[in-house]
């Protein structure tokens, strides 16, 4: 098969001089950061959906995207011929990883039994081409939401026949990400919300939701995948509100239904604006619960109120996550995935590659400078000396189940005096931070 990016090569690190827009300034794989390559720290993965199936229509207007090799049908030769062209691609960019779901990767079929054929065909090519470049799939996922059987959700649909069958196409997700060697397994749930609550019995749909989640755990054991489940949080869109609405949303539910030891979450930083969020806070909801997993890094617009996935370019925005991620000991299974789009204008398959690199770039730069703030000191000794109050004394008693209303209450008469605060000093810290950017 031809080269669908001829004339480029193997994206090279060149350093932070370099005026090459086909090259990295930050990214070198090779490079140790905190005892570890930044390879092994990123864990980049390009996304199937948007890269090699993103079409740049939008409500207003047709495709933009020119995409030679892509005949744009739905035919199992043209997904066999796309698997080789988004290897091409991900072995130039040099990225360790991608994921996908199932109907990005192989046509919808006739019936269930055509589509599972389909996805098997696919995954002989997907497993040849991991094979031949050593790129590893991050995670899998079942595209439970595009298809209008799923309009009423899928593991909270109203109607049982299409849990059944959302039940069965995950299954089946499942069996191909482990026989491809996924390290993970994404649940996002698209569809599992409601767009009115007069017709919906929450109780209920919440319910079927952790039946299902479950089910794919017990079939997880009986199978031998070993992967890491994920929920991925998104408080709305394409429904009013989806159930798994943002971090600590989805640890409750996780909770709620003796889940939480089997789940990781999968953070995106759009879904986390979405919510009302920083990423950071939601990264942060997720580390103190032992549950960060991985990450869809992209970035929405301030100016735009909803999902834009656009790729991450913001040193703040990736220096803030990877000071969370490095605080919760790094990925393990997870990676930094880019969940993002090229712009509908920029069509050319050349911006894929501009667009990732900026990504990696920025995602570089903010691991090392991340790493360079640990280094230092300054602001971890703040966080600590700003609770010095409960490393000893009544705060240590406090923290040790050792105190009581009743001896709270003696201490306060004792000391008499309102207690003597100490400035949080926000500003001082933010040109702390600005030293490292
Ligand atoms: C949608 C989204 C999904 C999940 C996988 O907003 O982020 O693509 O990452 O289903
Ligand atoms: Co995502």
């Amino acid at each position: 098969m031809k080269s669908a990016f001829p004339g480029i090569k193997r994206i090279a690190y060149e350093g932070p001089a370099s005026k090459n827009p086909l090259a990295f300034k930050h990214y070198n794989p090779e490079e140790i950061v905190e005892g570890r390559t930044m390879r092994e720290h990123l864990r980049f993965a390009v996304v199937y959906w948007h890269t090699f199936r993103g079409t740049g229509s939008d409500p207003f207007g047709a495709a933009t995207m020119q995409r030679p090799w892509d005949d744009g049908t739905e035919s199992l030769k043209n997904a066999k011929k796309r698997v080789r062209v988004a290897f091409e691609f991900i072995e130039k960019l040099g990225a360790p990883y991608y994921c996908w779901h199932d109907r990005d990767i192989s046509p919808e079929g006739r019936n269930l039994a055509e589509s599972n054929r389909n996805l098997d065909a696919i995954a002989k090519v997907l497993k040849e081409e991991q094979q031949r470049t050593g790129i590893k799939l991050l995670w899998g996922t079942a595209n439970l939401f595009s298809h209008p059987r799923y309009a009423h959700g899928a593991a909270t649909s109203c109607n049982a026949e299409v849990f059944a069958h959302a039940c069965a196409q995950t299954k089946k997700a499942l069996e191909v990400t482990h026989k491809l060697g996924g390290e993970g397994y994404t649940f996002w749930g698209g569809r599992e919300g409601y767009q009115t609550l007069l017709n919906t019995d929450m109780k209920r749909e919440q319910e079927h939701l952790a039946a299902f989640l479950r089910m794919a755990v017990e079939y997880k054991k009986k199978i031998g995948f070993r992967g890491q489940f994920y929920i991925e949080p998104k408080p709305k869109e394409p429904t009013k509100h989806q159930y798994d609405s943002d971090s600590a949303a989805c640890l409750n539910f996780l909770r709620e239904h003796g889940l939480l030891p089997h789940f990781k979450l999968n953070i995106e930083t759009n879904h986390a604006t979405l919510a009302g969020h920083t990423m950071q806070h939601e990264l942060e909801v997720a580390g103190a619960a032992g549950a960060l997993g991985s990450i869809d890094a992209n970035t929405g617009d301030e100016l735009l109120g909803w999902d834009t996935d656009q790729f991450p370019t913001n040193i703040y925005l990736t220096t803030y996550t990877m000071l969370s991620v490095l605080k919760y000991g790094g990925f393990k299974s997870g990676g930094v995935n880019f969940d993002a789009k090229v712009r509908r204008e920029s069509f050319e398959p050349i911006d894929l590659f501009y667009a990732h690199i900026g990504g990696m770039d920025a995602f570089a730069r903010g691991l090392k400078i991340a790493a360079a703030i640990r280094k230092d000191g300054r602001l971890d000794a703040f966080v600590k000396d700003r609770y010095a109050s409960w490393d000893k004394g009544i705060g240590a008693k406090v923290e040790s189940g050792k105190a009581s209303f009743k001896s709270l209450e003696e201490y306060a008469l004792k000391k008499g005096n309102p207690p003597k605060n100490h400035s949080g000093r926000q500003e001082f810290l933010e040109n702390l931070i600005n030293e490292f950017i």
